[in-house]
């Protein structure tokens, strides 16, 4: 049956602001405090959208998140009316109320892992919502994402919707971020491949490594994945320490194409033979390695080279790269593109070029910003028609963001109790735009 890869994007939300909350992401520690355009944020999160539609592809959009969460900061111990419960969490527990206001459901990559249905031996298409437990900010994701996906993907017939694991270290997991799948095309079935940083209880100095392998492995067992097909890949010490704080600022991988970094992985030659025996008879895999010597980790990082959305354009005979116009200002990662454009039956020829600077500017690139999930026609049929991307709703949303979203947000605004009010009603506005309906945000129950 013919499947296509739809990507989700998160929409960027109103409270979109530089906190430095995520220590392990470069970005994140090194932009803190700097004013933040959320306006601009959101339309370029659209922009690239409408981008990846006019290519040709199929697109799809979830919802922001209700931030600051007055729900959450309540059960901290705070009450009274909801600028209030913000005005005094602001001043007592600014730690919390930072978390509370992160508008990073955003990056949508981190929302959860999808195993489309030819992969999974019950025939359902199967998405695992992430815990996201390393950081505070994060965990307050699972419970939205879980009710957004179950919005998407209302049919259990064919579709299985997972709860987040329990949300403890021994089963950190990141979503997508860390997941990747190579197959002849989207609606064969593929390998999937599950990165993590560490295994449960292993101790770790440097940065945080954000996802183990018992999170992995309990996502195929939920997926039912076949295990010949399954590959469990360790990321590399030195990539999470120069600043890969997800596997997906160092690798994507697309059909049977897995672009990444020399120093991606922490065994790159057995990964390399695991992926080609679990490919046998569906596939032969092609490795685009990126030589150190050409492109530094700290190059890689800081241009965000791969974490570009790897797609196959209709009609086209090979990938394109679709990458963070920050690849063109670093000269080597600059470099590297030009000469896989100019070399001769390339696997990935073409390079498009996307300005996402203020998700970038918090750790978020192209491929942070959405979520891979292939649908056959019949999934795509039951799925909820309201998330696609289509220009009528792209316009309603870009109205919606000029009418809501402040042009900028100064660390010194965010205390501003006007603050709830304005995000509320912008979310009000939202769940009529989007198929969410009048109680789909914490603040529409109360
Ligand atoms: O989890 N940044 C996010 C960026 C996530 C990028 N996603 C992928 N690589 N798929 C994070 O570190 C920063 C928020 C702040 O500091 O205000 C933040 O959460």
């Amino acid at each position: 049956m013919s499947a296509e890869e739809i990507n989700f994007d998160g929409l960027v939300g109103p409270t979109h602001n530089y906190a430095g909350l995520s220590e392990g992401n470069l970005a994140s520690l090194r932009n803190a405090n700097m004013v933040a355009r959320p306006r601009e944020a959101a339309l370029q999160g659209l922009a690239k959208m409408q981008r990846l539609r006019a290519l040709g592809l199929s697109q799809g959009v979830l919802p922001p998140h209700e931030r600051p969460s007055i729900a959450w900061l309540r059960t901290l111990g705070f009450s009274g009316t909801d600028a209030h419960v913000w005005e005094r969490a602001w001043r007592e527990e600014q730690t919390m109320a930072r978390a509370a206001l992160a508008s990073s459901a955003m990056w949508a990559a981190n929302a959860a892992t999808i195993s489309p249905s030819a992969d999974c031996s019950d025939g359902r298409l199967h998405a695992s919502v992430a815990n996201l437990q390393t950081m505070l900010h994060r965990i307050l994701e699972a419970e939205q994402t879980e009710r957004t996906l179950l919005k998407l993907l209302p049919d259990d017939a064919r579709f299985a919707v997972h709860p987040a694991l329990l949300a403890h270290d021994a089963l950190s997991d990141e979503g997508a971020a860390n997941h990747m799948r190579m197959a002849a095309s989207a609606g064969a079935p593929g390998v999937e491949i599950l990165v993590y940083g560490r295994q449960a209880g292993e101790p770790r100095s440097g940065f945080p490594a954000r996802q183990t392998l018992e999170a992995c492995r309990a996502l195929a067992r939920r997926h039912r994945l076949a295990e010949a097909r399954t590959v469990y890949a360790r990321q590399s010490s030195a990539a999470i320490d120069a600043g890969a704080f997800h596997n997906d600022v160092v690798a994507v991988a697309h059909e049977h194409v897995l672009f990444h970094h020399e120093d991606a992985f922490a065994d790159k030659a057995a990964l390399y033979s695991e992926i080609r025996a679990a490919a046998k008879g569906l596939f032969e895999p092609v490795f685009v390695e990126v030589p150190r010597e050409r492109v530094g980790l700290e190059d890689a990082v800081s241009s965000y080279l791969f974490n570009s959305q790897l797609v196959r354009l209709p009609g086209a005979s090979s990938l394109t790269l679709v990458a963070p116009t920050e690849v063109r200002e670093n000269n080597r990662a600059a470099d590297f593109v030009r000469e896989m454009k100019d070399a001769p039956g390339a696997a990935i020829s073409a390079f498009e070029f996307v300005e996402v600077r203020e998700s970038m500017r918090n750790g978020g690139g192209p491929a942070c910003l959405r979520l891979r999930i292939v649908m056959n026609t019949q999934e795509r049929a039951a799925a909820a028609a309201g998330f696609f991307l289509d220009d009528a709703l792209a316009a309603k949303l870009e109205s919606w963001i000029r009418a809501h979203y402040r042009e900028e947000l100064a660390p010194g605004d965010l205390a501003d109790p006007a603050l709830v009010g304005e995000t509320q009603a912008a979310l009000d506005a939202l769940s009529r735009i989007l198929p969410l309906g009048s109680d789909f945000y914490p603040f529409q129950r109360n």
